[in-house]
C-alpha cells in the first residue's frame, strides 16, 4: 500500500490525526473538517466509478469554485481518474474543442450551462463516449451531489503509478490550437512536497484561498500545500480586496496573482493591522512589478515572495523563505529543479546573459495529450523543457524573467494567446487581417489590444469586441481595438508586434 503513488493517498498521510480538525471555512461561515472532505470525496469517487469511469478516464469539470468542486477533484484523484477542469468563462466553441480533444467519460457542469455543454458534446465525436453529464452548481447542489449522497463514504485510493495522469489542463499555445498538458500524480506530489518545505508550511498554517481552482496556482499550489501539511484554509469563491482585508487577520499565508496585491494596495483599509498573523504573501502567474513589491513592504511590512511556474511544470523557482527576496526576480531554482539559460543553439550562457529558459525536474510534465510531435518540439534531447520565456540568471542563481519568446500575453494572471484572438477577428467581414498585442494595464498588468487592417467596410471597435465576446472567454476579449492601413512586417514577412506595442501601447 505504501508504494501507491496516488496523490490522494499522500494527502491522506498528512491529514491531522484528529480528522475532525477543520480543513476549511467558507466566506459564509461553513466549516468543513478533514473527515467531511474524506467522506464526501469517497462518496463521489464511488459514484463516478459506478457510472463506469475507469482508471485514466477523463472527468471534464466546468463549474464554479465550491467546496463540492474541491471534493470532486479529490474524488478523481482517489479513483485514479483524470481531473480536467475548465475555466468557467469558456464559451461554446471553446468548449467544443476541449470536450472533443479530452474525450471525457464524465462531464460535470453548472445546471445553467447544461444546454451549452449538451450542444458542444453533440458537435464532437466525443459525445457518445460520455457516460454521464452531471450538474454541480455554485451552491454545491446538483445531480452529482444527489447521486453521490447515496454512495458509501469509504473508498480505497486506486493503485496508480507515479507516472499516471492525475490532471489534464489546456494551454492555448502559439498556433491557436490548445494543447492538453498531462500532469502526473508524481508531478503534483513532488512539487507540492518541495513547496511545503520551501515555504515552511505546517499544520498551524491557514491559507487565504481566493484563487480559482481550474488553474495550477489555486489547485496545485494552494490546495496542495494545505493538504500536504495538514493545514487549513479560508475559502472564498473569488477575489475581492475588501473580503481579503477582512479575512487576513485570521490567516497566516496568502497566495495571489499580482492583480490581487495591487488591488489590496488600493484598498485604504489594508495595512499592517490586518497582517498580525500573516507570515507569508506569495505572488505568481504574472510578473510582479518592483513598484508593487516595494509599496507592499512600505504599507504592511511584508516582503512578497515571488515565484515562477507554468502549467506544464508547476513551480520551478522561488525567492527564499529565509534570505533575500529580490524585487524583479523569481528567485533561484527550487530544490530538485534545474533551470538553465541557453542561446538559440542550446549552449548554456554565462551568468547575466539573456537567453531561453529551460527547466528539468520531477515537476515537469511528461508531455502533451496525444501530441507526441509537439512534445518532442518543446523538449531538448537531454530532457529539458523549453519554457518559451527569456531569462537571465545571476551569480547567486536568481532568475529574472525578461520576456517571452512565445507570443503570449499574461492578463490578470491568465495566459492569453494572440493567435487564438486573431483567428476569431480575421473571420469577420471587413477585416483583412489583424494582430493582437499585449499592452500595459494598471489593474491586469497587461491586456489584449487588437489592431485590424480593414479590407472593405471596417467593423467598428465595438463590433470587433462584441464578436470576440460571443466566441471567446471574457478575459481574452481585447480591451481596445485600433485600425491601421497595413501591419508592419520585417523582411521575413513577420508582423513586428513590438512596433504595434510602441505605437498603440
Ligand atoms: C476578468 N476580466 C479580465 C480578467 N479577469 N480581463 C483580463 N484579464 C483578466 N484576468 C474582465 C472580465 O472580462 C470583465 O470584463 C471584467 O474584467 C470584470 O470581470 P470579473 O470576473 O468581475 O473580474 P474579477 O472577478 O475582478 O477577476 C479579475 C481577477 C481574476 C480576480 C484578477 O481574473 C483572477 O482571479 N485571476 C487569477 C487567475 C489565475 O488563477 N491565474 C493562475 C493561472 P467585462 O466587464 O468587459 O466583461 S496558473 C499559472 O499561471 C501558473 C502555472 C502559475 O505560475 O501560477
Amino acid at each position: 500500500m505504501s508504494s501507491n503513488a496516488n496523490l490522494f493517498a499522500h494527502f491522506k498521510r498528512h491529514f491531522p490525526s484528529d480528522h475532525e480538525t477543520e480543513l476549511l471555512a467558507t466566506a459564509d461561515g461553513r466549516s468543513v473538517s478533514y473527515r467531511e472532505a474524506d467522506e464526501a470525496s469517497a462518496r463521489i469517487a464511488n459514484c463516478l466509478v459506478a457510472l463506469g469511469a475507469k482508471s485514466g478516464d477523463r472527468v471534464t469539470v466546468q463549474v464554479e469554485k465550491s467546496v463540492e468542486n474541491l471534493f470532486l477533484y479529490l474524488a478523481c484523484l482517489r479513483a485514479g481518474l483524470v481531473y480536467h477542469p475548465l475555466n468557467t468563462a469558456y464559451k461554446a466553441s471553446e468548449l467544443e474543442y476541449f470536450l472533443g480533444n479530452a474525450e471525457p467519460t464524465i462531464v460535470v457542469c453548472d445546471a445553467d450551462s447544461l444546454a451549452t455543454i449538451e450542444l458542444a458534446l453533440s458537435a464532437t465525436e466525443a459525445g457518445p463516449g460520455v457516460n454521464a453529464l452531471l450538474t454541480l452548481n455554485a451552491d454545491g447542489n446538483g445531480t452529482l451531489t444527489e447521486k453521490a449522497n447515496t454512495n458509501s463514504a469509504d473508498f480505497e485510493a486506486a493503485e496508480v503509478l507515479g507516472s499516471d495522469m492525475a490532471a489534464l489542463l489546456y494551454s492555448s499555445g502559439t498556433t491557436g490550437q490548445p494543447k492538453g498538458i498531462m500532469l502526473s500524480h508524481d508531478n503534483l506530489r513532488k512539487n507540492a512536497e518541495t513547496l511545503v518545505s520551501a515555504w515552511g508550511f505546517t499544520a498551524t498554517d491557514r491559507l487565504l484561498h481566493m484563487l480559482p481552482i481550474y488553474h495550477v496556482h489555486g489547485l496545485f499550489v494552494g490546495v496542495s500545500c494545505v493538504l500536504m501539511s495538514g493545514a487549513s484554509m479560508v475559502w472564498h469563491s473569488g477575489y475581492s480586496d475588501s473580503a481579503a482585508v477582512a479575512a487576513l487577520p485570521g490567516c497566516t499565508v496568502m497566495m495571489g496573482v499580482p492583480t490581487y496585491y495591487t488591488r489590496l494596495l488600493s484598498n485604504p483599509n489594508f495595512g499592517s493591522a490586518c497582517c498580525t498573523n500573516m507570515r507569508l504573501f506569495v505572488s505568481g502567474s504574472a510578473p510582479l512589478l518592483s513598484e508593487t513589491f516595494e509599496d507592499f513592504q512600505t504599507r504592511c511590512g511584508h516582503t512578497i515572495l515571488e515565484r515562477y511556474g507554468m502549467t506544464e511544470t508547476g513551480m520551478n523557482t522561488s525567492n527564499p523563505l529565509e534570505g533575500e527576496r529580490r524585487a524583479g526576480t523569481v528567485g533561484p531554482a527550487l530544490p530538485g529543479v534545474t533551470a538553465r539559460v541557453v542561446d538559440d543553439a542550446g549552449e548554456v550562457l554565462p551568468v547575466g546573459e539573456t537567453g531561453n529558459l529551460q527547466v528539468q525536474g520531477p515537476n515537469v510534465f511528461p508531455g502533451y495529450w496525444r501530441m507526441p510531435e509537439k512534445t518532442a518540439e518543446d523538449f531538448t534531447e537531454d530532457g529539458f523543457f523549453n519554457t518559451g520565456d527569456k531569462a537571465t540568471k545571476d551569480a547567486d542563481g536568481y532568475v529574472s524573467i525578461v520576456g517571452r519568446s512565445k507570443d503570449m500575453i499574461i492578463s490578470g494572471g491568465l495566459n492569453v494567446y494572440p493567435k487564438e484572438i486573431e483567428l476569431v477577428i480575421d473571420d469577420m467581414a471587413g477585416v483583412k487581417e489583424s494582430a493582437v498585442v499585449g499592452v500595459s494595464h494598471a489593474d491586469f498588468g497587461e491586456v489584449a489590444l487588437a489592431v485590424i487592417v480593414p479590407d472593405s467596410e471596417a467593423p467598428s471597435g465595438d463590433e470587433v469586441i462584441a464578436h470576440c465576446r460571443a466566441l471567446l472567454a471574457n478575459f481574452k476579449v481585447p480591451k481596445r481595438v485600433e485600425t491601421i492601413d497595413a501591419l508592419p512586417r520585417n523582411a521575413m514577412g513577420k508582423v513586428q508586434k513590438n512596433l504595434l506595442r510602441e505605437r498603440f501601447g
